[in-house]
């Protein structure tokens, strides 16, 4: 599902550009699909991600969340079954993966920066991984949209941004942007330094993101907790392991 030169690219520098996996078609429906959640859910749209414990930031000023996309439409299946996506997921992981969260974030017009930071509480530099995201572009990202920014290499760190930097706000002399169009996928290992950055645009920046952890981990979303008959019924036997259902 990979090649070789791939797999070197994602562990010598902790992401990987899997290139447009989502058809222009399929990128609408998605978007539609997400207009319709937001509109709906309102208020409450990403309150899954407050009743979990294991989030730290559950709520974001200057971006849009949903939560639990598993549950919320056929659309969202390809988002944790995708092949090439498992692939570069367990290249960082090993093979006992499990999925952890599916949620939506726009960066909102004027805002979106994060500092740099991992998704991990503290640094892994020998390898043994814990976390690993795909994000999943729902627009073009550009330079200027709040596209993701990572440092490469920064995986095998001993020390985390918050550690190593006076402020991990500030731009990082050698991060750089995933810049790439609507549809396509990138594999970031958890543990890179990454953030978003602020969007100067007047349109959302929109992203899916598929968050995997390793077996033995609590997943960000309960996924028995919040599963239901209809996801069951239609996702097979090889859904029902990633989801660990
Ligand atoms: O959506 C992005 O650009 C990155 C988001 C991120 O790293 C986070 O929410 O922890």
């Amino acid at each position: 599902m990979l090649t070789t030169e791939e797999i070197e690219f994602l562990e010598t520098n902790g992401y990987l550009n899997l290139g447009q996996l989502l058809s222009p078609e399929q990128v609408k429906q998605v978007n539609d699909r997400l207009a319709e959640l937001m509109e709906t859910e309102g208020e409450n749209a990403g309150a899954e991600l407050a009743e979990s414990k294991y989030i730290r930031h559950p709520k974001e000023e200057g971006a849009d969340r949903l939560a639990d996309l598993v549950n919320k439409g056929e659309v969202f299946d390809v988002f944790y079954t995708h092949p090439r996506v498992l692939a570069g997921i367990e290249a960082v992981l090993g093979q006992e993966i499990k999925l952890s969260s599916l949620n939506y974030r726009a960066a909102k017009p004027g805002k979106g920066h994060q500092k740099l930071h991992v998704d991990w509480r503290n640094s892994v530099a020998g390898g043994a991984y814990k976390v690993c995201n795909s994000i999943w572009l729902l627009d073009d990202f550009t330079p200027s949209n709040g596209s993701t920014r990572i440092v490469p290499k920064t995986h095998k760190s001993s020390l985390l941004p918050d550690e190593a930097m006076t402020d991990p706000n500030d731009k990082h002399p050698d991060e750089i942007r995933i810049i790439a169009p609507a549809g396509s996928v990138f594999i970031f290992n958890s543990h890179v330094w990454h953030g978003g950055t602020t969007n100067q645009t007047n349109q959302d920046r929109r992203s899916i993101h598929s968050y995997f952890c390793t077996r033995e981990q609590p997943q960000q979303i309960d996924q028995k907790k919040y599963i239901t008959e209809a996801t069951l019924q239609r996702i097979g036997e090889k859904g029902k392991y990633i989801l660990d259902v």
